[in-house]
């Protein structure tokens, strides 16, 4: 409906405009809260391609424990991965619970509950599929049993905008992609009035437990929130679920977060195009930006499928201590070599959170982060020109150097806000563009010097968005279904402060083993915007890891010679070898396990 028209609709009627229904499916659902313009737009009808109506058939395949009636079997106690005394004190009644895994048992709970959903923080491929998963299962366990999505990630709890998620709606939105059934946000849940405030509408919707659906930060504010309402024995569950596209969400436990796969596909079948590209017109240097906030898990997954001819990854970066310039040296030295050979062509593989690793620059990062935690109010209000040179004043000699010597487009997006949870958009820095200035000026001095002789053209691109909301592989599909499952039987169990995970992925899915890990166990203390926080470890590319090792073993051969390999889109139905295999690095790390 056109903005008039909703005008006019409100008049009629006598409502507020910020009381406009929602139209899902051509009926008036009424939200009960204000809710914004952009907000109904998500909820649009929506139209299916052919695809998507073949593709909402699909029934994911669970794991056998959760096939049936579920039994809870207990682990020993857990403690966490760092910092045990001071995350024990900071977590009194949901620190130390023991592993859970599902297993076949006699009878089923039969539990009236109500639940609330939250989509938390960037799109992943399958979060439809766990809202799926927990719908289904909360219905199995007693049909009168409510599912509430709240609406555009924790500010929906906070702010009490909610809508109740029916079978009609689940239904349009089984094996999608994207967010978009009730939409995503960065809200950082970590005030007691945020908790209260919530808790308004947990108690108004008789809402027994709410489901947290993000990654490492939001999953630390679900932990947080359990432990809130645990201490004042609310009655109120929360389970965690992890997600994210930038894999960086494992470790014992979570052998992979989910939309990894479907994102890394996708990604990999669009790099397999430009590498087809790049070596049929064999005039172009590709260099390909890759999502992936901090960890390196994204550009080395596609590289191990794409065998692209330099791929940086940031912790090894950091380990070698490396400047930008000597980043730079390494790509420029393989374009000269390939040069040598006639070869003008090839693609680099850049990982987005590179900035932050180069250690110069993350110490810099570091001193500005708690400079603008500091001084935030005063520096807000001055002009860009005046903002730089505040912090050239504020800042230590050494970082003031660094901040000094940085293209001006890159030292001013360090110095702007952080997102909620502390974090610089390194999504906004153009890296591949800054690393593909600095290789021409650098081949241009060789060059001056009679050390290179090719040319240079170089191209741009960043995957990132394009990946987030693909619709999932059957891998996320699965994954993301017995997710939702598994934390439909942690709430029916009572369970609080506790992740769902599901293990044993690289095996059939009947073999998959459903459970819970309690999130204290995977957290430590680390410095968050100039102070000390309890937060879930974010697992790097582990440089002594067998996928990092696989691509170490052959680089130098990627660099010279073309070894292109091109994907091909995702696939859905066909032999299991192509539609059900897993990503490199997930096979690569389980490979003994
Ligand atoms: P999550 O950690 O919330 O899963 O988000 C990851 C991510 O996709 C990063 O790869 C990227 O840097 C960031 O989100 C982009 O954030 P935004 O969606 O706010 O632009």
């Amino acid at each position: 409906m056109k903005k008039k028209a909703k005008f006019a609709y409100c008049e009629k009627k006598n409502i507020e405009i910020e009381d406009f229904p929602l139209i899902f499916r051509g009926k008036a659902v009424f939200l009960h809260q204000k809710i914004t313009f952009s907000t109904i737009y998500i909820f649009k009808e929506m139209k299916k391609s052919l695809l998507q109506r073949e593709r909402a058939a699909y029934q994911p395949k669970l794991p056998k424990g959760l096939q049936g009636a579920v039994k809870v079997k207990e682990g020993e106690p857990t403690q966490s991965v760092g910092d045990q005394e001071e995350i024990k004190k900071m977590f009194p009644n949901t620190y130390g619970m023991p592993l859970i895994e599902f297993v076949p048992g006699e009878a089923n709970v039969d539990r009236k509950m109500n639940v609330g959903v939250i989509l938390s923080g960037g799109q992943a491929p399958g979060g439809h599929n766990v809202i799926c998963g927990i719908f289904d299962a909360v219905k199995k366990i007693n049909p009168a049993n409510k599912l509430y999505g709240f609406i555009l990630g924790p500010g929906g709890l906070v702010d009490h905008n909610y809508m109740e998620l029916t079978a009609d709606i689940i239904d349009e939105y089984r094996n999608t992609g994207g967010f978009d059934m009730i939409g995503s946000g960065r809200t950082k849940l970590e005030k007691v009035d945020q908790f209260e405030k919530g808790l308004e509408i947990i108690r108004e919707l008789d809402i027994q437990a709410v489901v947290i659906i993000g990654g490492d930060d939001s999953n630390t504010n679900a932990c947080v929130l359990a432990e809130y309402y645990a201490a004042k024995n609310y009655g109120v569950q929360v389970i965690g679920c992890p997600k994210t596209i930038d894999g960086d969400l494992k470790n014992d436990q979570i052998e992979t977060s989910f939309g990894f796969d479907t994102a890394t596909k996708t990604y990999a079948e669009l790099i397999g195009n430009i590498e087809r590209d790049c070596n049929s017109a064999r005039k172009y240097w590709h260099f390909i930006k890759l999502m992936g906030r901090s960890a390196s898990h994204i550009a080395l997954e596609c590289a191990l499928q794409c065998q692209p001819n330099i791929c940086i990854i940031s912790e090894e970066v950091e380990k070698k201590d490396m400047s930008l310039n000597q980043i730079v040296e390494q790509i420029a030295s393989a374009v000269a070599d390939r040069a040598t050979r006639g070869d003008n062509f090839g693609v680099v593989l850049i990982p987005e959170g590179l900035i932050e690793f180069i250690p110069s620059i993350g110490r810099l990062i570091d001193e500005l982060n708690d400079l603008l935690a500091e001084h935030g109010a005063d520096y807000k209000d001055l002009d860009k020109a005046a903002q730089r040179e505040y912090i050239l004043a504020h800042l230590s000699k050494e970082n003031a150097e660094t901040f000094g010597t940085l293209p001006e487009g890159v030292a001013r997006q360090l110095s702007l806000d952080r997102d909620p949870h502390g974090n610089v958009q390194v999504s906004l820095i153009e890296t591949e563009k800054l690393l593909s200035d600095m290789v021409d000026a650098k081949l241009a001095e060789w060059k001056k010097e009679g050390k290179y002789v090719g040319k240079f053209a170089a191209l741009h691109h960043f995957f990132g968005y394009e990946g987030r909301c693909a619709a999932p592989s059957n891998f996320d599909a699965d994954y993301c279904y017995a997710l939702g499952v598994s934390a439909a039987q942690l709430i029916a169990n009572g369970k609080t402060g506790y992740m769902a995970i599901v293990k044993n992925t690289t095996a059939g899915t009947d073999d998959w083993k459903a459970g819970g890990v309690p999130i204290t166990m995977m957290m430590n203390m680390e410095r968050r915007n100039g102070e000390m926080k309890p937060v879930i470890r974010k697992a790097l590319v582990e440089l002594e890891g067998k996928p990092f090792k696989k691509f170490v073993e052959k680089r130098d051969e990627w660099a010279r010679e073309t070894c292109f390999v091109y994907p091909g889109p995702i696939q859905y139905w066909g032999p299991a070898s192509v539609c059900d295999r897993t990503t490199r690095t997930l096979a690569l790390e389980q490979e003994d396990k």
